[in-house]
């Protein structure tokens, strides 16, 4: 049942019972855990960005003016905007100034472009789109323009950079008296994180005050986070991972100090280790490998590490047994989704839980089901699919009946798409994937998404995407293309066909090859075991 009133699945009133008589719902907004940290400690640094820094008492100062900027552009609880940023403290400011007055962001990536975001602006009906002044060398103001030409809902557009449009808005001029009136409810949706989605469409994830603070509050008391917690971001400051496992709202609740990076490259981000005594960070394996082999030879002192979460696709047991040493640090590993449930090995588990698994649920009452293809619980230790649902773990998908149909049992679990084994311990080991998706070193591509953009390609009869494994990445993409008869297309001509559909970088194919025929399963369904088995060679 999607209730109209909220629009999104809520979860029935015994579980919302439950959730708030085991004082997991404290009926508490993200602005509130913030202004608890703000008036403990306004004097303690909450957020260094390149040359700037900023007390709590300042961060707090700039999100109330913002939220005065963001009501005289007339937007109101209810509406929703695209939030698309770069690692820039601005991103935190809007992020809060928003979610306080019931204003629900979208919580785009940098690497989404004209195709998603045009989409995500059109589905949830957007009244604005707010970007930085750069996104990695894309002009975010023409695509603010074209949205708005193309978008009937958008009509505001505003830039952290400067404004060459008229009609696009600059942060800075959003700076206005400061009015302290916060509009949302805890058991209200905040935002919307978005899926890696398996489907042609990605999709979006409403997440509520009460289940977000749960989650990020759980995770705090996991990790340890406290006053002299530093925390560096390298990760994109709207990803799940970083903003809440514990992250960057892990720091703000605790009274840490979150440090951010936008270049991801291992000697800017030990340098900043360096400058800023960081203590933590969340890496994907990809990154964790670059460190390791950067660490060798670095000039930089990074001693004031003590933990490095690593996490969002598969990290190798040897790498996993490898880090601890090399960095001069404890590993940590997180099995997270936006949907919900986030698995941490804990700080003093014995090593073998910590390279060997993924860890375990935050909460006592998250419910983990492991299940065979008839939906049957299989035995403790065996493989199967991972069913969960819990206090902090969607019912449904925002606008999306038919896929939630598919992806929500009947009792409410969400199908992970995830094959794992729990031990007896309870620990997670993820063996694989029954999802049609790349998890390409933490960024997840939905085949059918990519699949669906090829085939309006005039010159291609049929098209599939498949993982490869990939030494580095964990997997990469690859697409296998049937072109029509005696047409003769080239893969670069195929990859800019799809650049110019707008689609995000890190899904257009790694590799391409040609075939006359795609493999079938017996019941017609394009073979991609056979596909994966046959390429994963070459
Ligand atoms: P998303 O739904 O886009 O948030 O992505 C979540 C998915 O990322 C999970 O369902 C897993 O497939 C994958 N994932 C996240 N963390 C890990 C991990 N530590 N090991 C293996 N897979 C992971
Ligand atoms: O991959 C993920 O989505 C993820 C990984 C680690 C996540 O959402 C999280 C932690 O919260």
């Amino acid at each position: 049942m999607t209730s109209k009133q909220h629009d999104f699945t809520p979860w029935p009133k015994d579980f919302e019972q439950k959730y708030k008589a085991k004082g997991y719902w404290q009926d508490r907004t993200l602005i509130d855990c913030l202004m608890e940290t703000t008036d403990h400690t306004p004097n303690a640094i909450a957020l260094v960005c390149q040359e700037r820094q900023y007390s709590y008492r300042q961060f707090q100062d700039k999100i109330l003016r913002l939220s005065s900027g963001f009501h005289s552009l007339g937007l109101t609880a209810g509406d929703n905007v695209v939030l698309q940023m770069v690692n820039e403290a601005e991103f935190y400011f809007c992020f809060f100034a928003l979610t306080m007055n019931g204003i629900k962001p979208i919580l785009a990536l940098p690497a989404h472009r004209h195709l998603e975001l045009s989409y995500f602006c059109n589905h949830s009906q957007a009244k604005a789109y707010i970007t930085s002044g750069q996104t990695s060398g894309v002009d975010t103001q023409t695509t603010a323009i074209q949205l708005m030409e193309q978008c009937p809902s958008l009509t505001i557009a505003v830039t952290t950079g400067e404004s060459d449009h008229e009609q696009i808005h600059t942060l800075d001029s959003l700076y206005l008296d400061p009015c302290y009136q916060p509009l949302s409810q805890a058991s209200d949706v905040a935002f919307y994180q978005l899926s890696g989605g398996t489907t042609g469409t990605p999709k979006l994830i409403p997440r509520t005050h009460n289940d977000y603070v749960y989650s990020v509050l759980g995770s705090i008391d996991i990790c340890q986070f406290n006053p002299s917690t530093n925390y560096l971001c390298v990760l994109p400051v709207a990803h799940n991972f970083p903003l809440s496992s514990p992250g960057a709202l892990g720091i703000f609740f605790s009274g840490g100090c979150v440090i951010l990076s936008q270049d991801t490259s291992p000697s800017a981000a030990f340098k900043l280790v360096e400058r800023h005594k960081v203590t933590v960070s969340a890496l994907v394996p990809p990154l964790a490998l670059l460190w390791m082999q950067y660490a060798d030879t670095a000039p930089e002192d990074i001693s004031s590490l003590e933990l490095v979460q690593v996490g969002g696709a598969k990290f190798s047991e040897s790498a996993a047994r490898e880090l601890p040493a090399i960095l001069g640090c404890q590993l940590q590993q997180v099995f997270g989704m936006a949907e919900g449930l986030v698995n941490y090995t804990r700080l003093d588990d014995p090593l073998d839980v910590i390279v060997k698994t993924q860890g375990r649920p935050i909460s006592a009452d998250d419910e983990v089901l492991v299940v065979d293809e008839d939906g049957n619980s299989v035995e403790v230790g065996q493989e199967g699919q991972l069913l969960t649902r819990g206090p902090y773990t969607i019912r449904g998908y925002y606008r999306a009946e038919e896929h939630n149909r598919r992806s929500f049992n009947h009792e409410g679990f969400y199908s992970t798409g995830d094959l794992v084994r729990v031990r007896p311990d309870g620990n997670i080991i993820v063996t694989g994937r029954d999802k049609d998706q790349i998890n390409r070193g933490g960024e997840k591509i939905a085949a059918e998404e990519v699949e669906n953009i090829l085939l309006q390609h005039q010159d291609i009869h049929d098209a599939a995407l498949i993982a490869i494994p990939d030494a580095f990445l964990g997997e990469r993409s690859c697409a296998i293309v049937v072109l029509d008869q005696e047409k003769n297309v080239k893969p670069i001509a195929l990859k800019r066909f799809l650049h110019g559909k707008g689609l995000a970088e890190y899904k257009i194919p790694d590799q391409m090859y040609f075939v006359d025929v795609l493999p079938k399963t017996p019941v017609g369904k394009i073979n991609k075991k056979q596909l994966k088995e046959q390429f994963s060679a070459c």
